[in-house]
């Protein structure tokens, strides 16, 4: 039996590569995605195919985490075996401008979620995208019995979404697991978070379309991991025997400065030359480190990653010089960034 998977957040950095992984797996995929006047699914168009075609395996309903009756309505039209809740306002800057919303969507869009698997009565396992904000101001190693202590509207968000989806778990029986994630990137990140913003700089400053890129704190210490190799955590996660939850991260110990260094060296520039500091870019509170103890998902799942931060770099670097090259041809360049970028 062909399984079926309902991918909230697919039209993201994590949404599309799971896209992918489960399509190579033989699933139906069925993504949530949002109206928007403009296209907004340029990372999963190359997995598209017309449903009218036989041997179409993703389909895309409109709906929104916001909007609960329409997730009852969807989740008893498709029936999924197994949910994957990407979907977020997941920018920390951003949700000190929006608290009320990343907490709504962030927060209160995960209990919908869950509500609206019991209600439609679907018997699936549940995978919420959990994160390594939730640790805060615990200070590293992390892992899945360090306190947790957020220091964001966003951060707050996921703790409610964390604990809901383990209360659903004790409440109901259901197999509804959190998977802790730390930092991953690709060269499909949002252009907002520092590892891509910090790439897309170097491309345009070595091309010489821009001199300068401006930063934030970069004495923040992070474990940046590689998404592709995240995403099929996930779903080790919900072929376990049991539900669990599970920190994924590679342990690397880095700062904002090294990835600077590591992004600049790569493209044969001295990073000092190109970056300045603007305070727009600080937070109200800072998480300061995080660096991730993943033995647990190594003991249960057998997943390690590969990926260390310093090659992390690298793919990326390689990847925005490349689509700078084919600028206005790929859905990689987007030079129309807002000014919070
Ligand atoms: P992105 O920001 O790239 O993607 C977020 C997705 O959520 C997009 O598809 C977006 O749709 C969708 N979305 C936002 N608001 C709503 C809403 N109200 N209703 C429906 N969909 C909505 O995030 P990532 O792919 O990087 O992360 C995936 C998830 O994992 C997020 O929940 C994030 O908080 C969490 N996480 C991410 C980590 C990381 O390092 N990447 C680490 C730990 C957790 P649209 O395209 O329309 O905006
Ligand atoms: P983070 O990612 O807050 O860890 O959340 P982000 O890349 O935004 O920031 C990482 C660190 O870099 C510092 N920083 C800057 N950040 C941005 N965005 N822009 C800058 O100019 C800049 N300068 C310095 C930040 O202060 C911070 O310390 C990400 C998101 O994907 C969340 O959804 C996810 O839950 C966590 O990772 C794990």
């Amino acid at each position: 039996m062909t399984k079926r998977a309902l991918i909230t957040g697919i039209t993201g950095q994590d949404g599309s590569y799971l896209a992918e992984l489960l399509l190579r797996k033989g699933y139906e995929v069925h993504g949530l995605i949002r109206r928007a006047s403009t296209f907004n699914t340029h990372r999963i168009d190359h997995l598209y195919a017309d449903p009218h075609e036989s041997g179409a395996k993703m389909f895309l309903h409109y709906g929104d985490l916001s909007d609960g009756a329409r997730l009852v309505t969807l989740m008893a039209k498709i029936h999924p075996d197994e949910v994957y809740n990407l979907a977020a306002q997941s920018h920390v800057r951003v949700s000190f401008d929006e608290p009320e919303h990343t907490g709504d969507t962030t927060g209160i869009g995960a209990i919908r979620l869950l509500e609206a698997v019991r209600l439609a009565g679907v018997d699936c396992r549940y995978y919420q995208a959990s994160t390594s904000e939730l640790f805060g101001a615990s200070p590293p190693p992390q892992n899945e019995d360090t306190p947790f202590y957020p220091r964001s509207p966003y951060g707050a968000a996921k703790l409610y979404a964390y604990w809901v989806t383990k209360n659903y778990r004790e409440a109901y029986d259901m197999f509804a697991v959190n998977g802790i994630l730390f930092n991953h990137e690709s060269p499909r990140r949002g252009e907002t978070f520092v590892t891509r913003k910090i790439t897309r700089a170097v491309a345009r400053i070595a091309a010489g379309k821009e001199k300068y890129v401006y930063m934030g704190n970069l004495d923040a210490i992070r474990d940046w991991g590689y998404a592709p190799e995240y995403v099929e955590g996930m779903w080790r996660m919900l072929q376990a025997d049991e539900p669990d939850d599970f920190v994924m991260a590679t342990g690397g110990n880095f700062t904002v400065r090294d990835f600077l260094v590591e992004a600049f060296t790569r493209a044969g520039l001295d990073w000092e030359e190109h970056v300045r500091f603007d305070e727009r870019y600080l937070r109200p509170t800072e998480v300061d480190a995080l660096v991730g103890d993943a033995s647990k998902a190594e003991r249960i799942l057998g997943w390690k990653p590969k990926v260390q931060t310093p090659e992390l770099a690298r793919i990326m670097v390689d990847a925005d010089i490349e689509a700078l090259k084919h600028e206005g041809g790929t859905w990689i360049d987007r030079p129309d960034l807002p000014d919070w970028k």
